[in-house]
């Protein structure tokens, strides 16, 4: 490999890009940037690939800026939206560009002497700009015609809502970004998803038309499913960055649950594995598809990655818990994580105060035994287990002692049927 574009190249992730680039990655050290606009107060997985893009850069010895849009996201960008969008407020847009900060700052090397990364805010140019200065500096040089032949805006005019002067603004803005940086970074190149295509074209003609000079843009493909559903989605919502929306439990099975058919794509994505590893799990992967080893690296990688190593080893814990693995170490939280799926019975508190609440007895209310001689039999046959400690003692009384954080009690039958008390 000579230069980054090969690396993205066999990565899969180079979907366009302006002619030159490559001349120019083999020529120079690079300023790039990526643009996030502060729409929600989290990055989710569908933002790991421009992080990485940005990192990715700055291995490879480029200067990466990660810009929060603090003034576009008061406008809203309409490429690949089809219906326009309400605004948000500017106090709910301050206060995302705060959580959205330190989330990018996560990614990137800031003490990487003439390559370190910066963070920057479109908000504290645009914000300045006035409605004069724009019209004459930005709007003059690139026409409706052009504006009105780019996908973002075509697709709208033929639509019902049709598209308000405000978002068909919007790529004026980023245009404006792109020459901003330009001049005052010598950021040369633009990278993003491959909706951003138009927005970052607009920018290089911007740069072109003001300034006379060549800048570059590189758009890497929106992320797909071999089974044609949405990627990052689950049942039970979008898979966020920020553990307190989405526990890395979860986002450590999300990954290991990627399809078969998805896993090779997305180690070459979303991890810094090499070509001979990442071919040696997909070799696995062939052979013995259900030791899910691609998927296990997989998780674990984007997991270590995100939330470090101590939670990638509580996430490996829990995600032994419903294979019989100790719940010793785990919270409430997690139980409640983890068993989400299972059958549950409420128990008042006051059944297991005092000498507490015979097995034997649970074990009916929870409906596991049909009678209390059946109970006794399974009991006394080694086939309950409470914490998954297995429990052959038919006397056993359960306590609030047993409780995880005084909620929960997991009991379990066999191999793998379990039942969570829960403590009222
Ligand atoms: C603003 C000003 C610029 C340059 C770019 C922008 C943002 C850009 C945009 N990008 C998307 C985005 O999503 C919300 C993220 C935070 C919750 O809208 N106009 O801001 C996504 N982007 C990353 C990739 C993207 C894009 O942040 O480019 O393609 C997703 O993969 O949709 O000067």
């Amino acid at each position: 490999m000579t230069t980054i574009l090969d690396d993205l190249r066999w990565r899969g992730l180079l979907y366009e890009s302006s002619d030159g680039l490559d001349e120019l990655l083999t020529r120079e050290r690079v300023t790039l940037y990526i643009g996030f606009d502060p729409s929600a107060d989290s990055l989710h997985i569908g933002h790991l690939l421009p992080l990485l893009t940005l990192a990715r850069f700055q291995r490879w010895g480029h200067t990466p800026i990660a810009l929060v849009g603090g003034g576009t996201g008061l406008i809203g960008d309409p490429s690949g939206k089809t219906q326009e969008r309400p605004l948000l407020s500017k106090e709910q847009v301050a206060a995302n560009v705060e959580a959205i900060k330190g989330q990018l700052a996560q990614f990137l090397d800031f003490n990487a002497g003439d390559h370190s990364a910066l963070l920057l805010n479109n908000a504290d140019w645009l914000k300045r700009l006035s409605l004069m200065d724009f019209l004459r500096d930005v709007g003059k040089h690139l026409t409706v015609n052009y504006m009105l032949a780019k996908d973002s805006v075509r697709s709208r005019m033929m639509s019902e809502t049709g598209i308000s002067f405000t978002e068909f603004s919007y790529m004026l803005l980023q245009a404006y970004d792109f020459a901003y940086l330009f001049e005052r970074y010598g950021c040369k190149l633009q990278a993003g998803g491959s909706d951003q295509w138009g927005n970052i074209t607009a920018g290089i003609e911007l740069i072109r038309r003001t300034l006379g000079q060549k800048a570059y843009g590189l758009v890497y493909p929106l992320v797909t499913k071999a089974d044609g559903t949405k990627f990052g989605k689950t049942e039970s919502g979008t898979i966020w960055l920020n553990p307190k929306r989405t526990s890395p439990y979860r986002f450590y099975q999300f990954w290991y649950n990627v399809d078969d058919a998805d896993v090779g794509r997305y180690l070459r994505y979303f991890t810094w594995l090499s070509a001979t590893d990442i071919e040696e799990l997909e070799h696995m992967t062939a052979q013995h598809p259900e030791q899910r080893a691609a998927q296990q690296r997989l998780a674990r990688e984007v997991t270590r990655m995100v939330h470090g190593e101590t939670a990638l080893a509580r996430a490996e814990e829990a995600s032994q818990a419903l294979f019989g693995g100790s719940l010793a170490r785990l919270s409430a939280g997690d139980v409640i994580d983890i068993f989400e799926d299972v059958p549950s019975t409420t128990i008042p508190r006051h059944d297991f105060e005092g000498d507490g609440l015979p097995l034997i007895d649970a074990l009916l209310r929870c409906g596991i035994a049909t009678s209390k001689s059946d109970a006794r039999r399974t009991i006394e046959g080694g086939g309950i287990y409470v914490n998954n400690i297995q429990c052959p003692d038919v006397s056993r009384r359960l306590t609030l002692n047993d409780s995880i954080d005084g909620q929960f009690i997991v009991l379990r039958k066999g191999r793998k049927q379990y039942h969570l008390v829960k403590v009222g």
